[in-house]
């Protein structure tokens, strides 16, 4: 397994729709695999295969809590096939716009059909943080981020924080500060 490196925004990568894998063979599993291992070291509990420069429909999950067993998903071309009327709001994270925050409001239940690790199509019923995670990597296969749900100027905020960020990242400690 690999570590791969997470894209950032504003990279253009991430605003693409990623194309419909054909088939989970040996390559898909590969990428499964190497997206489980970066998402765990981040630490992350979702990734999507655009977050680390892959343009196909393939994200990995796992809500399980450190006190937990382990309870990795590997999802090819999820889809979802219902969602629920109630609504649920949780504060989001996303490793491609590191440090912040910000509360969506989301479908509280979904159904998704998806190809398994071992080409095998899948149903799940999700709910709660499951659910969310689901919803938040599925969006990144559309190119969607979390800022997309919000207002404009709560996302221009947010944008204009990172890329502060990540100028000062580039510069020297003694320049960063002023
Ligand atoms: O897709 C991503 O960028 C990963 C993102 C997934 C996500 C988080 C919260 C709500 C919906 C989707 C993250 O994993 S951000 C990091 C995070 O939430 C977390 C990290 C360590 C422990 C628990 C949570
Ligand atoms: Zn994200």
């Amino acid at each position: 397994m690999a570590k791969l490196p997470i894209l950032t925004a504003p990279d253009p990568r991430l605003k693409r729709r990623a194309k419909a894998v054909e088939k989970v063979d040996d390559r898909i599993r590969k990428l499964m695999d190497d997206m489980l291992e970066t998402m765990y070291a981040a630490p992350g509990i979702g990734l999507a295969a655009p977050q680390v420069g892959v343009l196909e429909r393939v994200i990995v999950v796992d809500v399980a809590r450190e006190d937990e067993e382990p309870q990795p998903l590997r999802m090819a071309n999820p889809e979802i096939l219902w969602q629920s009327e109630e609504l649920s709001a949780y504060d989001e994270g996303c490793l491609s716009l590191p440090d912040q925050f910000a509360e969506v409001i989301r479908p509280k239940k979904v159904r998704v059909r998806y190809l398994d690790q071992d080409n095998e199509i899948r149903e799940l019923e999700a709910e709660g943080l499951l659910a969310t995670c689901i919803q938040h990597e599925i969006d990144h296969l559309n190119g969607t981020l979390f800022v997309d749900h919000l207002s404009a100027l709560k996302r221009n905020m947010i944008l204009k924080k990172l890329v502060k960020q990540r100028k000062s990242d580039q510069l020297p400690a003694y320049a960063a500060a002023s």
